[in-house]
């Protein structure tokens, strides 16, 4: 990737920096994706840079909602494919889900870098150039989808998603999972599941948990269990508590 020795003490958003500057400089990432990430850097920094318990939580409770999922689909913008490229192949390959370019700032020639941008991290059938299919409640560019992928979905994963699309689809009555590091967005807000946990962390650990689970073959009702058990208000709270530095009361 590039000369960051592991031991420095910003490796993290070191590497995160240099991923998102390559990302912009390919046609990947948006600029306006240079600020998401310099806000999102802000947010971890205050967390402490790691996946808080409640995070975790929601990582497993989003890998037992894909995997009970009939149709899944991860959402992929320019900032996610310039972080974990591969990563969300991997946990497409886990989860049975389909991968679909969804972007906030529409083009075309963005959308076929990412498209081939995954394809050259082993992805197959990359959803997104179709736009056959509209988010009711969002001007023209903003609401297209594939019809087949995020307006067939039941369950979407949306990381990094602006607040007026998260509160969107999750309007449609789609199971909603969210991964944003700021558990006061809009787009946290809105999510069935809330992950408030830095992507690079976050993907990894969904797919550790999803393969967790079905290799230790949890059942329909165990998955059902876990989605039951999470609490959202709960892991938001904790998130911003973290941040804040101490107790909420
Ligand atoms: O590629 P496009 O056109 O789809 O655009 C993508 C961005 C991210 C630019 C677009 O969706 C956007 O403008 O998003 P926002 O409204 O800036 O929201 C991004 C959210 O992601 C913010 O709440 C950030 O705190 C958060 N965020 C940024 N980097 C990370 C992050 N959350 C998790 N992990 C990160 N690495």
């Amino acid at each position: 990737d590039v000369d960051i020795p592991e031991s420095h003490p910003r490796y993290l958003s070191l590497l995160t920096r240099h991923r998102i500057e390559e990302g912009v400089e390919k046609g990947i990432t948006s600029k306006q994706g240079l600020i998401a990430e310099g806000r999102g850097e802000a947010f971890d920094y205050l967390l402490g840079e790691e996946t808080i318990p409640s995070a975790d939580a929601a990582e497993r409770t989003a890998a037992a909602q894909l995997l009970l999922a009939e149709r899944p689909v991860l959402s992929v913008n320019g900032n996610v494919a310039a972080l974990v490229p591969g990563e969300m192949v991997e946990l497409a390959a886990a989860v049975g889900a389909d991968l679909e370019v969804n972007l906030f700032n529409r083009t075309e020639e963005r959308i076929r870098a990412i498209t081939d941008h995954l394809r050259d991290h082993g992805a197959e059938g990359v959803k997104g150039l179709t736009a056959d299919g509209r988010i009711p409640g969002l001007d023209h560019e903003r609401a297209k989808v594939d019809a087949d992928g995020i307006g067939a979905a039941d369950v979407v994963l949306v990381p990094l998603e602006d607040g007026d699309r998260a509160e969107a689809l999750a309007a449609m009555g789609k199971t909603e999972i969210v991964v944003d590091l700021n558990p006061m967005s809009r787009s946290a807000q809105s999510a069935a599941v809330p992950i408030i946990d830095n992507i690079l962390r976050a993907v990894p650990n969904v797919t550790e948990h999803a393969r967790d689970l079905s290799e230790s073959g949890a059942s329909r009702e165990e998955l059902e269990r876990i989605v039951a058990e999470f609490d959202r208000e709960a892991a938001l709270r904790e998130a911003e508590a973290a941040i804040r530095g101490g107790d909420l009361d």
